[in-house]
């Protein structure tokens, strides 16, 4: 097969910073749909409940061809529940677009996102979008990102970041605010002078490994990931190891790639793409995938224990079968086990009791998710109130805490400082941003359940509150309820 040169590209952002709609824009001026296509904003936020919400919750791939490469899309989550699987596309990508919008500037998620992205050595590309809004302060923000690469201990190669400014919305990126450009050709540019192309290792020994799962049908299980050298091919036997002594020799049955949206079958794929492939019911993330009988698992990907967890269980009450037409157990049992071929980082386990699972995942957001996601497919359900998952480390009993950042109009401050103070909080940092206050505070999971809506209310709806996990700490005061121990 004759080599290609292939980029691999992730967009990656805090929440909202507008990465689907960039990447909507990459695929209408690539001319990937045909001119009778509609075509629906944020077309990869694909699942109905995406759209609803307008948020990303699956990372999603597609490819286009620009010049003689072929540049490979991702699509991430901006949500902290979804950080472990930003920080696993990361790995299989050959530079970052770091979004950062010209009002709010970097925020938690975007640290954290840039953080995994240089430590994976990774030179990213700045782009700040939305410059059209009202309140852009483009010049600030960018001195900020600096700070922030600065902070975290960027090379100079990493610090010589391209600056490009978008209106993502109207399908805008140009070198300079001020410029008149209408396209995002000055993107496409920058992506293929600023990075160079995947090198040409398709004379070397297969080597793939799997950082993402998918589950079709009528295919099953679906290993997707970066083919590190050599070249894969349909029909192939193969071998599949990890570190964790998985060692068999398989045989894949189809391969595919990410032809603009689509998934397209193909008969070989060379390194530097992102492939798929089915035919191998047990593969799991961090699988290594080398020539037969060859095991030569690479480093195993880490996957986020969960912190938090609900039991699901059988609606009970007089009402039941009024809502869902899947309501026994065992329709209950079958979903949720189906939803772990491909949901990483959830957990389900039996309880004392048949009609009761307990479902452990990353965060309100994993949960409520799946939830609705059954409820939608017409399974009736019962949940209990989420529980933090408590863990002992080096004998001690330690519990998950988040990094809460609130930004709340002035008057509103003394009630949002009061409600995180009874809730265990402990200010971090406090500070003065006009007519807005901006409180960072690290708080007990526990202490946030069901913070959400109380927020809302005492700042009628003018705060913006962001949180993400840290870290298990030690236990430290009992409130409300006791934990029960692990
Ligand atoms: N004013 C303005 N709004 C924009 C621009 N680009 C995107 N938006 C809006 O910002 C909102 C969020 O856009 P998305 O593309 O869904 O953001 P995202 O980063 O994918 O969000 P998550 O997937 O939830 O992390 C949408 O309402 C967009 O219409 C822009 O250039 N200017
Ligand atoms: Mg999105």
């Amino acid at each position: 097969m004759e080599f290609r040169k292939i980029i691999n590209v992730a967009v990656i952002a805090h929440v909202d910073a507008g990465k689907s709609t960039l990447v909507d824009a990459f695929l209408a001026q690539s001319h990937v749909f045909s001119d009778h296509e509609e075509i629906v904003a944020q077309v990869m936020d694909s699942n109905d409940l995406e759209r609803e919400r307008g948020i990303t919750i699956y990372s999603k791939n597609c490819s286009i061809n620009y010049k003689d490469y072929k540049i490979n899309i991702v699509d991430t989550p901006g949500h902290a529940d979804f950080s472990s699987e930003v920080e696993r596309i990361i790995k299989t990508v050959d530079t970052v677009i770091l979004l950062v919008d010209s009002s709010e500037g970097p925020m938690p998620q975007t640290r954290f996102v840039l953080k995994k992205s240089l430590d994976a050595g990774l030179r990213p590309i700045l782009l700040i979008n939305k410059i059209d809004k009202k309140d852009a302060r483009i010049n600030e923000v960018i001195d900020e990102v600096y700070d922030l690469f600065l902070d975290l201990s960027a090379n100079d190669d990493q610090l010589d970041f391209p600056i490009l400014y978008g209106i993502a919305r109207n399908g805008i990126v140009r070198y300079n605010p001020g410029d008149s450009n209408n396209d995002i050709n000055p993107l496409f540019e920058t992506i293929v002078s600023h990075v160079d192309p995947y090198p040409n290792r398709m004379d070397e020994p297969l080597q793939m490994q799997v950082s993402a799962l998918a589950y079709d049908d009528y295919i099953g299980r679906i290993g997707i990931g970066r083919v590190y050298s050599g070249i894969i091919r349909q029909n192939a036997m193969i071998s599949v190891c990890n570190n964790l002594n998985k060692k068999e020799n398989r045989k894949i049955a189809n391969l595919y790639n990410y032809q603009g949206l689509k998934r397209t079958a193909i008969s070989e794929a060379q390194c530097g793409d992102i492939v798929l492939i089915s035919g191998i019911e047990n593969i799991e993330i961090g699988d290594t995938i080398g020539p037969e009988n060859v095991y030569e698992p690479l480093p195993q990907i880490d996957i986020e224990e969960p912190t938090l967890s609900m039991n699901f269980m059988v609606n009970t009450s007089p009402f039941q079968g009024k809502s869902g037409k899947y309501v026994t157990s065992r329709n209950i049992k079958e979903r949720l086990e189906r939803e772990l071929e491909v949901n990483v980082g959830l957990k389900v386990e039996p309880t004392d009791t048949t009609d009761t699972f307990k479902v452990s995942g990353r965060g309100e957001l994993h949960l409520s998710i799946l939830l609705e996601n059954m409820r939608r497919e017409g399974y009736e359900i019962a949940v209990s109130r989420p529980e933090v998952i408590f863990k002992k480390i080096d004998g001690k009993l330690c519990e998950p805490i988040e990094e809460v950042i609130c930004s709340v109009p002035n008057e509103y401050s003394g009630s949002v400082i009061n409600k995180l103070n009874l809730r265990k909080g402990q200010m971090v940092d406090i500070q003065d941003e006009g007519s807005y206050t901006k409180v960072i505070y690290h708080v007990p999971t526990r202490g946030l359940l069901g913070y959400r809506s109380e927020f809302i209310n005492d700042t009628k709806g003018e705060g913006v509150m962001v949180r993400k996990f840290i870290e298990y700490e030690p236990f430290a005061e009992k409130f409300r309820r006791e934990p029960t121990e692990p």
